[in-house]
């Protein structure tokens, strides 16, 4: 071990968890759940074994319903056969010693008719289509479809959907829940003034706009102790065409909200998702020092960023995301410094086994 990625291998505590290490697996949408019931690939328990020497491994973004589908081949976690194809997931990392959590997602507006229940509108805060592609099922890129605005009486039985995966990913044996409150989907939708434009409780203020959020974590707490929950989101980032005119305040009062709360983390996306850091001014020193919990910290780290970043007590772990694909062994490569290798962006979305179970670990010979 060279001394300084020392600093990434010492225990970390999040929650009631003691993991190994700094090293989190950031959720990747890999696209090769089985259609029509969107059951997660019987691939997917190798893929997560082959890369559970990470502290914390979050699953893929994964919905909580038909309705938050946004992509083909996503998986669920809704139903008794999914919950049923996600246990051997769970198995797997716990007979290696390993943690991992569900991250539920909820793609709002992110969606195309072609996914929707009865092919039907998506449904979002406001009725505001967004100027961004989906994946849909023909294999081909497709504009989001125009979504329809959100009756006040529909938003309980989305917060219900978001409490029944809860459960579901309890019973799939999971060790905890992550909410998908990044990169411009239906809780972020619900947050920004620029996709919510409510005159109802669920949007205005930012107190208005806190609802739905704060909505879902406390009936996912119904479900979960604290200690077993954290949040995902993006603050600046201008992902699926988000957009805030005030980041600094309204994360400041999420953050509050969390914080008392006691949830056990935030997992923050700086700057633009898997884009440049830099992307706007924004103080993650200061949100990291507002929450109670621990600060996983996201979006285009290095091993140098990292080791600086654990170093300094700037965050609790770092979440790698695509270095992840290609380095099943990613762990043990930081540990050691070995060269990474590429990925193939062909292979991120949809297929097999090809660029998902087949990449081969480092070896030093
Ligand atoms: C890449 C492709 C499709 C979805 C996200 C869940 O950005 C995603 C996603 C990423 O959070």
């Amino acid at each position: 071990m060279t001394d300084d990625s020392a600093q990434l291998f010492t225990t970390v505590t999040i929650g009631d968890l003691t993991l190994p290490n700094r090293i989190a697996m950031a959720p990747l949408t890999r696209n090769r759940a089985i259609q029509p019931n969107t059951v997660p690939s019987p691939l997917a328990p190798l893929y997560y074994r082959q890369r559970d020497a990470a502290g914390l491994l979050i699953s893929e973004a994964t919905q909580i319903s038909q309705q938050g589908q946004g992509y083909a081949w996503t998986p669920g976690c809704y139903t008794d056969a999914q919950v049923e194809a996600w246990k051997p997931v769970t198995e797997a990392v716990h007979e290696d010693g390993g943690h991992i959590f569900l991250q539920l997602w909820h793609v709002g507006r992110i969606s195309h008719t072609s996914l929707q229940p009865n092919g039907g509108a998506p449904v979002a805060p406001s009725a505001i289509a967004a100027k961004t592609k989906t994946f849909i099922e023909s294999g081909k890129f497709a504009e989001t479809s125009a979504p329809r605005a959100l009756e006040t009486s529909e938003i309980a039985a989305i917060v219900a959907d978001y409490a029944h995966a809860a459960g579901c990913a309890r019973r799939a044996g999971f060790d905890g829940v992550e909410l998908h409150g990044a990169n411009g989907y239906l809780i972020d939708q619900f947050l920004r003034d620029g996709t919510n434009k409510r005159n109802d409780e669920y949007g205005g203020p930012i107190e208005n706009r806190l609802r739905f959020a704060l909505e879902v974590v406390d009936a996912v707490l119904k479900v979960w102790p604290a200690t077993r929950v954290g949040m995902r989101i993006a603050p600046v980032s201008p992902a699926n065409d988000i957009a805030d005119s005030n980041p600094t305040a309204l994360f400041g009062a999420l953050i509050e909200a969390l914080s008392q709360r006691n949830l056990a983390f935030i997992h923050v996306v700086e700057g633009a998702t898997a884009g440049p850091r830099d992307v706007a001014p924004f103080d993650f020193v200061a949100l990291r020092r507002a929450f109670s919990g621990a600060y996983i910290a996201n979006n285009g780290y290095t091993r140098a960023l990292a080791i600086e970043a654990i170093s300094q007590n700037r965050a609790d772990m770092i979440a790698f995301g695509r270095p992840f694909i290609a380095n099943p062994d990613l762990v043990e490569r930081l540990r050691v410094d070995a060269p990474l290798a590429p990925g193939d962006q062909a292979t991120y979305y949809g297929g097999g086994a090809e660029g998902y179970t087949d990449y081969p670990v480092w070896s030093a010979a």
